[in-house]
């Protein structure tokens, strides 16, 4: 190490932290925390290693701190995050570019030196009286092509303990890389705090630089914006990918149990609440990961893995019925940070549509809270935010699949697309082939907006593969990267479609919660031949026998005729309207968009044209088979 890092670190680490850094030697990370501790000044620094002593120093250091309070159950703790802070803050999420370079409209950015000198004026001095944590961490299964190892500096104990919970340590990882410049890094603070949450939200920024693989993350606390090695990666990670020939995906992992002892995995992309993680639960399945997913060409086939350990998942609405596995787990011993939820006074925790027996009053992320509080622009304050979370190590899960550290990765059967659609797409759907799969369905994803955001209900919003909010490179170029993974494979994985939010005229949901176990099913069994599909103008449709005989031997329920042909019916102008839509988007806001995209959504008008000319508007599957 060069002069000036050793005299920084040895000045600024005790002896003992001195020991850990430079157990690994890498010069570049030393370099790295040198000069994040002479900018951000911390009053002292924490370096951990795997050891369970250094994981138990930092849960600690999370109540000590007042970041978190433990509740009754045992390993249970609550964190808050600011009223003003409960979310990604999209608008100050920005890409560090050299001037002229150009990625689309649909990226925010600033130009990089503009950027950095911002970043590093809101960053000095910024961890003034406050503990860095220095931690290591891998992203993939450890020893793996898919690892990715990472530094991650925070002085929040609360975002390096969710990221102990959530992600593989990689303090053996990064001693395997050797002095290898090849590795994430983020440097985070949550600057200054009252009662424990950030208050300098107007300075809230958080920068990629894809260039010197980091991310800059200041005066917030919310895990989206925080924890370097979620959202703030997948930025890092979507450019690797595409410098190297994979894919970074927003993409649960799960096993589908087929006949026999026969598991098919699958992943699935699906905007945020639109029930991604729930669908990676359910019972009788296996889950692998609920967020991330890192895909491969291999062997003739897409090899897929959880890049996380853990889940951040939503709470709204987990009830006993609906959610068998999870709520048992929220309700057992085990490490758990809730984030957001209300407090009880006898330190349990309560959420929104929990149960029918709320609480009156209690503590939430709006401080002292009771029925019918408001905040001081007049609004109704829920008793638990629409985004409040839990954060758990999927080892507190009995559905967890032990396969998710195999270091092959696990052979991809499926890929599944859903997002809210009221009218128009069926509740489930195979594409023709891969490429038709990635265009007419991933790259032509959407999701309507709810209640729970902010603007106006219904309104259709274009997100391709769920992936938007995410991208760090052109549309154009994602899009033809996806196309490239599946190209000319001996057994690619099939592509589907599903979407759990039809409703009739009435504004009636079309289908039960539990429906997705279902079509879960079918598309294993599609994936192996083993049930004909109904071709349609869009894909395969499952055939009502085949249906009724799962629902019988899933659900145990009696799948009417009637039901079927009002969910699978084609509905022609809703479609077409949705290619048209589509097509505009590629056409007029995408910078690079491969002409195969034009084409196939050319050729799907076409057969939606010709269908309605034969058969009409809305078409049963009983007149295509
Ligand atoms: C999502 O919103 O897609 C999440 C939570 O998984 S966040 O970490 O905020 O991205
Ligand atoms: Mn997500």
């Amino acid at each position: 190490m060069d002069g000036k890092t050793e005299k920084i670190l040895k000045e600024r680490l005790d002896s003992e932290q001195y020991k850990k850094l430079t157990g690994l030697e890498n010069e570049k990370m030393h370099a790295f925390v040198a000069q994040y501790i002479e900018l951000c000044n911390p009053s002292s620094v924490f370096v951990g290693t795997d050891s369970a002593e250094d994981l138990e120093y930092i849960r600690e250091a999370a109540v000590r701190n007042k970041e978190e309070s433990r509740l009754s159950m045992n390993g249970h703790t609550v964190h808050y995050d600011g009223y003003y802070d409960q979310a990604r803050d999209k608008k100050n999420t920005k890409i560090l570019l050299p001037e002229g370079a150009k990625i689309g409209k649909t990226i925010n950015t600033i130009e990089r030196d503009e950027g950095y000198k911002e970043v590093h004026d809101i960053l000095k001095d910024i961890m003034k009286g406050h503990e860095l944590y220095v931690r290591f961490f891998c992203l993939g299964p450890l020893n793996s092509e898919f690892s990715i190892p990472c530094i991650q500096l925070t002085d929040s104990s609360y975002v390096a303990h969710s990221e102990d919970l959530l992600y593989r340590q990689g303090y053996e990882q990064f001693r395997s890389i050797g002095n290898s410049p090849d590795f994430f890094k983020f440097v985070h603070s949550e600057g200054v705090l009252e009662n424990s949450v950030s208050v300098n939200i107007a300075k809230r920024r958080v920068y990629i630089d894809i260039h010197e693989d980091t991310v800059y993350s200041t005066n917030t606390q919310y895990g989206g914006n925080t924890i370097g090695l979620k959202k703030l990666a997948m930025r890092l990670a979507i450019q690797k990918a595409s410098r190297e020939g994979w894919l970074t995906e927003h993409m649960f992992v799960m096993g589908v149990n087929g006949p026999g002892k026969r598991a098919s995995y699958f992943t699935g992309a699906f905007p945020s609440m639109c029930g991604k993680t729930s669908t990676s639960m359910v019972e009788g399945e296996k889950i692998v990961g609920d967020d991330i997913a890192y895909l491969r060409r291999k062997n003739g086939s897409v090899y897929g893995v959880n890049v996380e350990k853990g889940i951040f998942g939503i709470i709204q609405g987990i009830n006993p019925k609906d959610d068998s596995i999870l709520w048992e787990a929220l309700h057992s011993e085990g490490e758990i940070i809730f984030s957001n939820v209300l407090k009880t006074e006898d330190g349990a925790v309560y959420w929104i549509d929990r149960d029918k027996n709320p609480p009156e009053r209690g503590v939430n992320h709006s401080g002292e809270w009771y029925t019918g509080k408001k905040d001081k622009d007049g609004v109704a304050v829920d008793i638990s935010h629409k985004n409040a979370r839990f954060t758990l190590d999927m080892k507190l899960l009995p559905n967890r699949d032990p396969e998710m550290e195999n270091s092959e990765g696990l052979k991809i059967s499926g890929i599944i697309y859903g997002g809210r659609d009221s009218d128009t797409c069926v509740p489930v759907e195979e594409s023709f082939n891969w490429e038709h799969g990635i265009i007419t369905k991933g790259a032509s994803l959407e999701s309507e907006t709810t209640a729970a955001t902010l603007g106006k209900e219904g309104v259709r919003v274009f997100n391709p593969m769920s992936n938007i909010d995410f991208l760090s490179i052109t549309i154009g170029r994602y899009v033809a990267d996806n196309l490239k993974l599946g190209k000319d494979l001996s057994d690619p994985p099939k592509v589907f479609s599903v979407n759990y939010f039809l409703k009739d005229g009435e504004g009636n949901w079309l289908n039960d919660r539990e429906d997705k176990r279902v079509w879960l099913k079918w598309m294993e069994l599609r994936t192996h031949n083993d049930v004909e599909g109904i071709e349609t103008p869009s894909g395969f449709i499952p055939k009502y026998e085949d249906l009724k005989a799962l629902f019988r031997d899933v659900l145990g329920k009696e799948y009417h005729r009637d039901d079927y042909v009002q969910q699978f019916q084609v509905r022609v102008p809703e479609n077409l309207a949705k290619v048209d839509r589509i097509l505009a988007i590629y056409k007029n806001d995408v910078l690079d968009t491969p002409e195969r995209v034009f084409e196939v959504l050319g050729q799907q008008k076409e057969r939606l044209i010709s269908a309605k000319n034969e058969k009409g508007d809305y078409i049963s599957p009983f007149d295509l088979s």
